[in-house]
Formats: structure tokens, C-alpha cells, sequence
């Protein structure tokens, strides 16, 4: 059975579309939709469709995937809303356009993950001048005025940091464990406070981060970065990779430099997608703390709650597990992600 770890949940995922999400493969492009054809168009019932215009990070991640296939599979005509869906490739001013296209458009209502914390209230400011309300998915803003957003979904990034940091510190204290850290994206919400919880969870034990440096989510750039690591320490015992894929780039380093990942260095990560969940089966990935990335269901009905002018709750807050081996034995054959 995972270790199911205690969280603070607003609210849960609905089971409707746990069922609803099939399989993704990690690294796989997003596909770009867009369904728009300027039209006001009407959903089964009669009712007018909600239109809205998603802004994703990306397509960087195994995460990712499964997040924008979430977002798709819910967000569809059947349901109620014509979404238009961009893919920002992880730069903020792609989003920053995407959102102000939105704007123009008209569309009901914007939803986007932003890529960094900073740098959004112009944004944000425009689409509220426009009276076009805005739900956060994924990652915060880091912005003093709440007002500029109805919602903000998505897991508590700290917690993630800190169940990963309080493991390690449980599993390795008394052993003068050496530490690398390969970081997400800088600037990124999930980069910032899984840093800043893992951290705080392994203050006063003898683990110690010898190095931390940004992989920027990526399998490829968590390779290159811990191939650096690797010709710079000869003592790495533990790396705590922000994401599965990056913790997947060091395994193939690690292996590269013929030692065994899991053993010779353990690797702790976060997300448990499913590339992550079997390399922890295999033994080559020690712990990993959970992300959930179905995020669409959420969405969707607080999209149709702000629109129906019904009160949202301002901060939806995510529920996650975290697995060992057994867990993730236990848990792979009814994965959903
Ligand atoms: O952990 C990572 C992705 O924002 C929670 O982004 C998300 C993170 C996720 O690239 O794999």
C-alpha cells in the first residue's frame, strides 16, 4: 500500500475523469487544439458553450502530458466548453501573447499555468479590464493582489519538497549522506518551494546538498546536469530530482558513468508518472512523492462555477501520495498516468 501522506484537501479529483484519462507516453509534443471557429456554438443541451482559452508551460515533462491530456479530455464540446489550447514551449512571453490573443477574442474565460511566479499583473490586470475572469492551474503567480484571479488549483509544491526531504532525512541521517540537487525550471513555483521544503525537512540531520542546479524539468537537461555533477563530485550518495524526468536523465548519466542508479546512488523524485513508478519498481529510483496532473475535471467545473456567477474557492488544494518499491508495485497496474 502507498504511505499515504496527510494533506490539507479543499477538494478532490473527480473519479469521472480518472476513468476518462488513457495512458501518455512522457516527452510526447502537446498536441495544439483549437477548436474555435468564431461561432458562437451551442453544447448538446442547448446551452451556449463556455469558451476558453488554456495556456500551457509546455510539453517538457511525462507530468505535462498527462496534465494537457486532462485538460483535453475534459474541456470538450460534450462538456460544455470550446477550449482553445496553446502550448508555450516554457517561455513566459509566448504565454503572456497567448493570453493577450484570449483577450481580444473575447473568449468567457482564460485558465493558463504559468511557467515562473513573477511578471504577470500587467496580464492579468488587462484580461480583468476586459471582464474576462481567470483560473491558475498547476502553478501560482507570485502577485499582491488576489483579485486579479477566481481560482488557483493545483498540489502544495512545499509539502512535495518536504515528504521527499523527510524521508531522506528519516532513511540516511546518521550517515553523512552527500546530496545533488537537479532543480525545475528557475523561477517555477514547484522549483522554488520543493527546494525550499526539502530543505527545511532535512535541516538538523547530517545530509547535506553538495550542489544544486536547474535541469529545467527536462529528461535531456537532467542527463546533462548530472553528468556535470558527476565529473565535479566523486561522493554523491543521494539526488533529489525535482520531477520523475529529470531523476530518469541522472539514472542514464549515473549508468553512463557505470555505477548503479538505486544503489551506488539513490535517486528521489517527484510527480510518480509512469516512466518514474516503474524505474522505482526496478529498484533504480528510491522514493517518489506524488503530482497528481488531472487537473481538468477541477477546471472544468469551476470554469462553469465562475461563469454561472456561483462563489469558488480561492486556493483548491491538490491531493498527493508519496511510494517506495512496494507501493509502486503495488500501485503501477491501476496507474492512470
Ligand atoms: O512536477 C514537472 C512539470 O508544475 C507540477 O512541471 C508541475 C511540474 C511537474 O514539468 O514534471
Amino acid at each position: 500500500m502507498a504511505r499515504k501522506m496527510m494533506r490539507g484537501t479543499v477538494a478532490a479529483l473527480s473519479a469521472t475523469a480518472l476513468l476518462a484519462l488513457g495512458a501518455c507516453s512522457s516527452e510526447q509534443a502537446a498536441p495544439s487544439t483549437d477548436t474555435s471557429n468564431g461561432d458562437e456554438q451551442m453544447a448538446e443541451g442547448g446551452d451556449e458553450l463556455i469558451s476558453i482559452g488554456f495556456s500551457q508551460v509546455g510539453a517538457e515533462s511525462g507530468w505535462r502530458a498527462a496534465n494537457t491530456q486532462s485538460i483535453q479530455d475534459t474541456l470538450t464540446e460534450e462538456n460544455g466548453f470550446d477550449l482553445n489550447f496553446s502550448d508555450a514551449q516554457q517561455k513566459q512571453e509566448n504565454q503572456i501573447q497567448a493570453i493577450s490573443s484570449y483577450i481580444a477574442q473575447g473568449v468567457d474565460v482564460i485558465a493558463f499555468s504559468p511557467v515562473v511566479e513573477t511578471g504577470w499583473d500587467p496580464i492579468l490586470q488587462e484580461a480583468k479590464a476586459a471582464g474576462i475572469p481567470v483560473i491558475l492551474t498547476d502553478r501560482a503567480v507570485d502577485s499582491d493582489d488576489d483579485t486579479l484571479y477566481e481560482s488557483f488549483i493545483g498540489s502544495d509544491f512545499v509539502l512535495e519538497g518536504e515528504m521527499a526531504g523527510e524521508w531522506a532525512a528519516e532513511q540516511y541521517d546518521g550517515e553523512g549522506f552527500k546530496v545533488v540537487e537537479l532543480q525545475g525550471t528557475t523561477g517555477s513555483a514547484p522549483a522554488i518551494d520543493r527546494q525550499q521544503g526539502f530543505a527545511d525537512a532535512i535541516a538538523g540531520s547530517d545530509l547535506e546538498v553538495i550542489d544544486s542546479q536547474t535541469g529545467n524539468f527536462t529528461r535531456t537537461e537532467g542527463k546533462q546536469v548530472m553528468e556535470g555533477f558527476l565529473q565535479k563530485h566523486d561522493d554523491i550518495d543521494v539526488v533529489f530530482a525535482h520531477n520523475d524526468d529529470m531523476g530518469l536523465g541522472a539514472i542514464e548519466a549515473i549508468e553512463a558513468a557505470g555505477m548503479v542508479p538505486g544503489e551506488d546512488i539513490q535517486i528521489i523524485t517527484i510527480d510518480a508518472v509512469k516512466d518514474g513508478m516503474q524505474a522505482l519498481a526496478d529498484g533504480k529510483i528510491n522514493y517518489i512523492v506524488e503530482c497528481n496532473p488531472l487537473l481538468g475535471p477541477d477546471l472544468a467545473e469551476i470554469a462553469k462555477a465562475v461563469i454561472a456567477g456561483e462563489p469558488v474557492e480561492k486556493r483548491i488544494v491538490v491531493e498527493d501520495e508519496a511510494f517506495d518499491q512496494e507501493a509502486a508495485i503495488a500501485a503501477l497496474p491501476d496507474r492512470q498516468y
